[in-house]
């Protein structure tokens, strides 16, 4: 059952009754084809790009028929569909990715070495599809590509962005957002489909001003949008789903009426105004800033995909009453949580059932995950919004939410905090619809994404709803794949664990458990540290070409990647790098380690204390570099622009991941998983997956420190961070060096807003009551590093243990508790 490369695909794909098909007999002058008739150029005059597309484009008529054929084998079948709604669907390069799941490296790497080119060139030149902007995104690239690889039927909706996440410069340390033309050259993989645009009606005309739109009640609108598919390649090449990315138009290039009553330019304007709805995406991780036009895109994502997804269901000689044995839609997040409002609109205006069948079906059909606790990222819409836009949708959540707060009062007689607490309208000066309780109340799940969040979801953030439907709160622990984030991003460490265990891992992540014996196996250690020393070295070269830094790879790297938020707490991270350089100050003499830390990650552009850190990073390096007392043993980099391709190389080559947030913050994380499958060893909270992490290795194999959940909460309104100032004599002085002017002399008082917020009183995050075990559980990092054999033990350890977390696993669970879905193989 092994693959026909020895890659491991075998046993995943004879679980689901399919073995992997090799190419054969295929046209081996696709790529010259490509070549010459799309690009119109001698074979031996086309440049990187040209060769880059033509062999994407190559790749892509290899596996056309395979995307066609999944397509007619869910039309025929007619099984439970899954439908994946994100706003975000961060992607990054296809190019190699597709290249190893269709299992054709060794074809691709033999014809291009019979062509002279160079393969690595060529992969660099394709653009990060950046249409996310962290882990929510992250995460639904790894879900579909997941489940094209379990074979599940199922397609990813989301919208086609023009710009992605912004390109992150560095102006003298500080963060200069640009513009992300990914789509500035055409895209090889996706494939316009304007034949299947779908219509979505609006309630008004409006027109769009930097990020906000004025609306013109009483003129009944239109959009388009028009399909662009994506494939997405299942492990072993079998069953190629779909990505659905909708772009926004208007249905004709002219509005006639205006045209004709001689408003030429605003018949043209009205198209560019259209565009405008799918032309950004919002550069907020966590924090939506509440803008008109992100409401238009959500409404936009729902109205496109249900409409898609109806046509579908009948499509295959369906009934309404079959829609939830049919179809499974998962909302990530609460932003197209108007799916619920969008689907009941259907089943009563269009499919003409009565409220109570309708309400079954929607329930039945919809699910919600929650990503995230904190309080300013749960969503909240305008009436007047709804009123102008959608005024038929408001209609629908009033009727929703009248019903379901009889049902509260039947149920709480006299109780009218609580039925305030639970209503999906927040009263208020603008009242405003609460999605996330419209999520919870239209949808049979929601789930968190660890097992200490979605806890915390049910306890302190809606303890009212989990009181109320006990059943439909649940949790499904994230994963990332393992195709991607191990097998393509550390070829080394990959031959190493199929030489040890066979191949089957890349789709069995549990496998790789049989590795554990071999942390004690010396000549394994040793095969273990040369593959990962391999990947710092490759990483190293990587990263000097592309930025020009220089990293000494024989010392420790310690890896902070990830948005950059006041919670995740890069600041602590930079505190202690304070603390360890007054040490080193003090006492010349003095011989840990040599440590580069090395830190990446955007800022909201509106965020300006998180903007500021970005600043004070990169100021402590500099200053670092200059300084004798640090030179060549103290280092911090800050690597610009951090994206899926940065982070394919950073996380292969790390040896310590740093998973620092303060506990009950992060919901999940997911580089932490990535971290422990390519065998660096983490500094933690007990946070997020990070909770469970440890559990699967053993407290022993990582570095856990600080606060619990609980402390932190059990702190919250009496936490003085003046106490530890006062009484904790490192944390002092470099709190002090950082206020002093030392890193930025120029301008002192620079970093006054920092100190300033982590002296207050009540500090949220508490950074000074960490410090000191963080500071402590850094020390024992330093003293294992020393131990070679010791330190290559708990590393293997990690690899051997992090089975958990594959997005297989994850999406097994999805797929039977939530979904009741089953795979639909190709035959
Ligand atoms: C993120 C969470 O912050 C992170 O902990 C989690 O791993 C990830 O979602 C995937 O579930 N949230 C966001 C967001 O990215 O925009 O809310």
């Amino acid at each position: 059952a092994d693959g026909p490369e020895g890659d491991g695909s075998g046993d995943l794909l004879a679980r689901y009754g399919c073995g992997p098909v090799p190419f054969t007999g295929h046209d081996d002058a696709l790529y010259e084809r490509r070549l010459i008739f799309d690009h119109v150029v001698d074979l031996t005059e086309a440049g990187p790009r040209e060769r880059f597309e033509a062999v994407a484009a190559a790749i892509r008529d290899v596996l056309a028929q395979r995307w066609v054929r999944t397509q007619q084998e869910h039309e025929r079948a007619n099984p439970k569909q899954v439908y994946y709604l994100s706003m975000e669907f961060l992607i990054g390069r296809s190019l190699a990715n597709n290249v190893m799941n269709l299992l054709l490296s060794p074809l691709v790497d033999d014809a291009a070495r019979r062509r002279g080119l160079d393969l690595a060139e060529l992969i660099e030149q394709e653009p990060d599809a950046g249409l996310g902007n962290g882990g929510l995104g992250r995460l639904a690239a790894c879900f579909v590509e997941s489940m094209a690889t379990m074979a599940l039927p199922a397609i990813g909706y989301g919208l086609r962005y023009d710009f992605g996440i912004f390109r992150q410069e560095l102006r003298d340390g500080c963060q200069v957002e640009q513009p992300d033309r990914w789509l500035a050259r055409p895209d090889p993989w996706e494939v316009a489909r304007p034949n299947e645009a779908v219509t979505v009606p609006l309630g008004c005309r409006f027109e769009a001003h930097g990020g906000e739109i004025a609306v013109h009640r009483g003129q009944a609108s239109h959009l388009l949008g028009v399909p662009y598919d994506r494939p997405v390649v299942g492990h072993g090449g079998r069953t190629i789903n779909t990505l659905r990315l909708w772009k926004a138009e208007t249905p004709d290039v002219f509005d006639f009426g205006e045209f004709s009553g001689g408003d030429y330019f605003g018949a043209v304007s009205d198209r560019v105004l259209a565009e405008t709805v799918s032309r950004v995406l919002y550069p907020d991780d966590s924090t939506p800033r509440g803008r008109s036009l992100r409401f238009l895109q959500e409404y936009f994502l729902v109205a496109c995909s249900l409409d898609d997804i109806v046509a579908r269901f009948l499509r295959r000689g369906n009934d309404w009453p079959a829609l939830a044995d049919k179809v499974a839609v998962q909302l990530n997040d609460t932003h197209p949580a108007l799916a619920v409002a969008e689907l009941m609109r259907i089943l009563l205006d269009r499919a003409g059932l009565n409220w109570d069948r309708a309400w079954e079906l929607t329930i039945g059909t919809l699910a919600y995950t929650n990503h995230t606790l904190l309080p300013e990222a749960l969503e909240t819409w305008p009436v007047d919004l709804f009123e102008a836009l959608l005024p038929r949708h408001l209609e629908i959540v009033y009727e929703i939410n009248r019903r379901f707060l009889d049902d509260v009062r039947a149920a709480h007689p006299g109780d009218e905090a609580k039925v305030g607490r639970m209503s999906l309208i927040e009263e208020g000066p603008t009242r405003k619809v609460r999605m996330a309780h419209l999520a919870i109340v239209g949808t049979h799940s929601t789930n968190g994404v660890a097992a200490i969040h979605s806890e915390l979801l049910r306890t302190r953030t809606v303890p009212d709803f989990a009181a109320m439907f006990p059943g439909r709160f649940g949790n499904k622990t994230n994963g990332v794949t393992p195709r991607r984030w191990l097998l393509l991003a550390n070829p080394g460490l990959a031959a190493l664990l199929t030489e040890a265990v066979g191949v089957g891992w890349a789709a069995d992540l549990g496998k790789l458990a049989a590795v554990t014996p071999l942390a004690e196996d010396a000549g394994f250690r040793e095969h273990f540290l040369a593959a990962r020393r391999a990947a710092k070295l490759r990483f190293v070269d990587w990263i000097r070409d592309r930025d020009g830094i220089a990293l000494d790879p024989d010392s420790i790297f310690d890896a902070q990647v990830k948005r950059i938020h006041e919670y995740k707490r890069q600041l602590l991270n930079v505190l202690h790098v304070v603390v360890c350089y007054n040490r080193l100050r003090d006492d010349p003499g003095l011989d840990p380690p040599p440590r580069t830390f090395l830190f990446a990650g955007k800022a909201a552009p509106a965020y300006h204390l998180a903007k500021l850190i970005i600043r004070l990073i990169n100021d402590v390096g500099a200053t670092l570099d200059r300084d004798q007392a640090a030179r060549g043993r103290l280092r911090v980099a800050f690597l610009p622009d951090y994206s899926v391709t940065l982070a394919e190389r950073l996380i292969p080559a790390s040896d310590v991941s740093e998973q620092i947030s303060t506990a009950g913050f992060e919901a999940s994380g997911t580089s932490n998983m990535k971290f422990m499958m390519n065998g660096a060893l983490t500094v933690g909270t007990r946070d997020g997956a990070t909770i469970e992490i440890a559990e699967e290795v053993g407290e022993e194999n990582l570095f856990l420190f600080g606060l619990t959940a609980d402390q932190v909460a059990g702190s919250r309104g009496w936490y003085e961070p003046r106490w530890h100032y006062e009484h904790e004599p490192e944390a002092r002085r470099a709190l002090d060096l950082i206020a002093s002017g030392h890193f930025n002399p120029g301008e002192p008082g620079r970093y006054a807003p920092i100190r300033e917020a982590l002296l207050t009183h009540g500090e949220p995050y508490m950074h000074l009551a960490d410090l000191t075990s963080y500071a402590e559980a850094q020390r024992c990092v330093s003293d294992l590093y020393a131990d070679r054999a010791g330190w290559a033990r708990k590393a293997i350890i990690n690899v051997a243990r992090s089975g958990k977390f594959s997005s297989d696993r994850t999406i097994a669970e999805y797929a039977g508790s939530i979904w009741g879905a089953t795979p639909c193989p190709v035959a």
